[in-house]
């Protein structure tokens, strides 16, 4: 028994060295897997051989020297290759604008290279080819390719430098508003995005059919960000999808968007949203700024705040029509944000103090006046960011808020019950950062901040 054992390890340690000594041996005849080196960290090889990876941006070929330009997340790097090397030259002759290909060359100092530095090709294996693009990622002339032609093909448009930014400021962005909620021991919750009621208004929410019932996709984690204050988390908030089955085709609206929302317990007056919200932001842009994505204004504390009311008084001087007086039409945002610009130099301004009619039944009112709800929206550039308010905690007085706005109590049952057994009082807000990224790099479009945007007409790729 014994014996068998013993023979049994000697093979399985025979087995092993034999296979480090092939791996050993395909790594030397094919040197195409030596480690990979990035666009930007070519200048620290100069006369060292290197790999470099990635995709054919353009061949520019003449009879005796052929120019490849690699283009990695990196950069972008020109690479020669001379008729001399007969097999070489033909093999490039054959390769594909956009193919993806692994390159092994030497850097030598060149001045007349776009960026000084070129990569002489020794080897190149193509890791896949290209065939005829349907959208091209270098636009010959300034007119680019259409919004909707360039969306069907995303994943070749996203390969353009200005697009990549886009994503790269998000993730910027990101980092920035997660670094704050963590100095601040927020709590991160995830939310189901199937529910079995609405949860905003009843008119924008999508059906799905759920197994033998029908379910509601989430239009904010609005109730669970409460439900987990009433659990007692006191500071939480939520990266997810929202959905809104929105029906106008506008350049802010998405019917899926992504929400970040926050919500905080003990909190009773707006302007302890505010101050988080405001540091939030500037946490944002800090990181922005650390790295080095574009050149930013970091937003000043107080950001300019008005009420409603002094903002209807504002635009009626500018006069300026108003349809609602108790909601913001986009041109009156637009307006109002110009104006606040031009007097406080300052890119936001918190508006507060909305009239119960345009507010959800869930926001608190003022004790001293009723008609007044103790919330506000973030306007950043000409457009609502956010929404946010102190919500009601008090079930009979939140149950006879939703009476007012003829809901069906049935309906928020489950809601109500969060209330029922002792819920801190609280607030929060939801912010959309699809609507940020756009007005932060000037976009013409909210669709141009998501990777792949869902609107009224568009459910792929
Ligand atoms: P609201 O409905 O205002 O508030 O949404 C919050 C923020 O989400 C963004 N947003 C959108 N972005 C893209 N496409 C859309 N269709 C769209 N709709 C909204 C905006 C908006 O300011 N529960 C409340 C928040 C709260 O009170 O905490 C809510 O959902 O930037």
């Amino acid at each position: 028994m014994l014996n068998l054992l013993n023979q049994y390890k000697n093979n399985k340690s025979n087995n092993k060295n034999n296979q480090k000594t092939s791996i050993k041996t395909i790594k030397n005849n094919h040197n195409i897997k030596m480690k990979r080196t990035q666009i930007k960290q070519i200048k620290e090889h100069i006369s060292k051989q290197i790999c470099i990876k990635g995709f054919v941006q353009k061949i520019r070929g003449q009879s005796k020297i052929k120019f490849l330009i690699l283009r990695d997340i990196t950069g972008t790097i020109q690479c020669i290759c001379t008729s001399k090397d007969e097999s070489l030259f033909e093999q490039i002759s054959k390769i594909t604008p956009e193919s993806v290909v692994s390159i092994i060359g030497l850097v030598k100092e060149e001045k007349q290279a776009p960026s000084g530095v070129e990569l002489k090709i020794e080897k190149i294996e193509i890791l896949s080819l290209s065939e005829d693009l349907p959208i091209q990622v270098i636009e010959k002339n300034k007119t680019e390719t259409t919004l909707p032609k360039r969306l069907d093909y995303r994943w070749i448009d996203i390969r353009k430098t200005d697009k990549l930014k886009i994503f790269q400021v998000w993730t910027s962005l990101e980092i920035g508003m997660r670094k704050y909620f963590e100095k601040e021991k927020f709590m991160q919750i995830y939310t189901p995005s199937f529910m079995s009621t609405p949860s905003e208004s009843g008119a924008e929410v999508f059906e799905v059919k759920y197994f033998e019932t029908t379910a509601y996709l989430s239009q904010s984690p609005q109730f669970y960000k409460q439900m987990a204050l009433a659990g007692g988390f006191e500071k939480v908030f939520v990266v997810g999808p929202v959905f809104r089955a929105e029906k106008s085709n506008t350049t802010r609206h998405l019917t899926q968007f992504t929400g970040w929302d926050f919500e905080v317990s003990y909190v009773d007056e707006i302007k302890e949203l505010i101050d988080i919200e405001e540091d939030m932001i500037i946490s944002c842009f800090k990181q922005i700024e650390i790295d080095k994505l574009i050149d930013i204004k970091i937003p000043q504390k107080p950001f300019p705040t008005i009420t409603m009311k002094q903002a209807k008084e504002i635009l009626k001087l500018e006069k300026i029509k108003s349809e609602k007086d108790y909601d913001l039409s986009p041109e009156e945002e637009r307006k109002l944000s110009q104006i606040i610009e031009k007097k406080f130099k300052h890119e936001f301004v918190f508006l507060t103090d909305f009239p119960t009619q345009g507010r959800p039944f869930y926001h608190k009112r003022y004790d001293e006046d009723k008609t007044l709800t103790k919330s506000f929206d973030l306007l950043y550039k000409g457009i609502e960011i956010t929404t946010g308010a102190i919500r009601e905690h008090k079930l009979e007085i939140l149950k006879k808020q939703a009476i007012d706005k003829e809901m069906d109590l049935e309906s928020l049952e489950q809601y109500f019950e969060f209330f029922k057994y002792g819920c801190p009082p609280h607030g929060g807000c939801g912010l959309g950062p699809e609507r940020i990224i756009m007005k932060l790099l000037d976009l013409e479009t909210i669709k141009e901040a998501t990777l792949l945007p869902r609107d009224v007409t568009r459910l792929t790729p």
